[in-house]
């Protein structure tokens, strides 16, 4: 999730590999090679939104867009950051990782990471470090857990910390919840950090078990179509943590230990004991995102893709209608592309904001992407940004 105050619009990636910009950055800034080259993706889920901190099941893949960081150790307890996002370094030293909060803006998200590895007990070493990313900011597509992901490889690497990748992704939360101060989920950590190319993450929240879910939609002559929706991101960071707010209040209600508990068969019961519409409405979309997520990885077992189509469109009513999370842009997209023939569309993330995801025949991303335009444009919205129409 984009921290509000991280700079933001996404700016267009400068030209070149990303991996090359790291070390050209890392030379340029500090004058010498770097020890080494660390990756993180960005991620889409396919399905499971707002399911995660309810304790429940997500579905996320990774996107041919990465973040890399380019480091060295450096001796004194200090950390110099150089971002080709940001005009300005960012440096801090062991006082700003002693207790949450000391960095803010962009820089929050690496020293939020040496905090919690030191908080966590591990050694971390003093470093240099230069990010380049191709995972755009503000879009919805994990560029924080991207960046979170990459410097803890970086990190962990220098300083001989082992570390195995199932224990990554809370550690990564930990510097984003309690160093930021975003209260997100664990789905964007472990989906940067878990998640294998041609696969999907099925991810149970609760456990943290995972089961990598063959995804192969070239085999399937499909392709997903990622749009950037380009609508401004409005109050997310606060409606994102009142969604969350009610969802753990109504679990209070039900006297259960969080929305997983309550079952697809006993929701209406459940309701039936909510007197607030509004409450009601929150557990249903988490109730029934969390049977579709599990609906999803039973057809994609059986290989049957293009039947997941109606399920990821009604989880997008849910989003609209019950959870109220979508905004008029992002509705124009789901639509346009249905229309336009996608087997179902969704909005991905956390939403107010950020990209639609379609399931398509591979030959129509043109057409889908043309008729989306088309749709904004009769509604005076910006022009819909592409992300990218293929699985890695
Ligand atoms: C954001 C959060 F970071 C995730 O943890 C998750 O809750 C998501 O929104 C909604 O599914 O990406």
């Amino acid at each position: 999730m984009t921290d509000p105050a991280r700079p933001g619009p996404a700016r267009p990636g400068p030209a070149g590999e990303v991996t090359d910009r790291a070390a050209a950055g890392f030379l340029h800034r500090y004058g010498e090679p770097p020890a080494g080259r660390w990756a993180a993706p960005g991620r889409a889920n396919l399905i499971g939104e707002h399911t995660d901190y309810n304790d429940g099941f997500v579905l996320p893949f990774t996107l041919p867009l990465r973040t890399v960081v380019a480091a060295a150790p450096q001796d004194g307890g200090r950390w110099t950051v150089w971002s080709e996002l940001s005009d300005s370094p960012v440096e801090f030293g062991v006082a700003e990782v002693t207790a949450p909060g000391r960095v803010t803006g962009w820089g929050a998200y690496v020293a939020g990471v040496v905090w919690a590895l030191r908080d966590a007990g591990h050694h971390v070493p003093g470093a240099r470090l230069a990010i380049a990313s191709d995972v755009p900011v503000g879009s919805g597509l994990s560029s924080s857990a991207a960046l979170e992901g990459a410097v803890l490889a970086a990190l962990v690497d220098l300083g001989g910390v082992d570390l195995p990748a199932e224990r990554r992704p809370r550690l990564a939360q930990r510097a984003e919840n309690a160093y930021v101060g975003v209260p997100t989920g664990i789905m964007d950590q472990s989906a940067v950090i878990r998640c294998r190319p041609g696969h999907a993450l099925f991810l149970d929240c609760r456990t943290e078990s995972v089961e990598h879910i063959p995804f192969d939609l070239a085999a399937a002559g499909l392709a997903v179509l990622v749009i950037d929706s380009r609508a401004p991101h409005r109050h997310a960071g606060g409606e994102y943590a009142s969604r969350r707010t009610s969802c753990e209040q109504a679990a209070e209600l039900l006297g259960v230990a969080a929305l997983r508990d309550v079952p697809a068969a006993g929701l209406d019961e459940a309701l039936a004991r909510l007197d607030d519409d509004e409450t009601r409405r929150r557990v249903r979309h988490v109730v029934t995102e969390d049977q579709r997520v599990l609906d999803t990885v039973e057809l994609l077992r059986a290989g049957r893709i293009r039947d997941i189509g109606p399920l990821l469109t009604a989880s997008h009513a849910s989003m609209r209608d019950d959870f109220e999370i979508t905004v008029p842009e992002i509705d124009t997209a789901v639509e346009a592309a249905l229309s336009a023939g996608a087997y179902g569309a969704r909005m991905t993330g956390g939403g107010f904001g950020g990209c639609v995801l379609a399931l398509i025949d591979a030959d129509r991303a043109d057409a889908v992407t043309a008729a989306i335009t088309t749709a904004y444009a009769a509604r005076n919205f910006p022009t819909p940004t592409p992300t990218f129409h293929r699985l890695p």
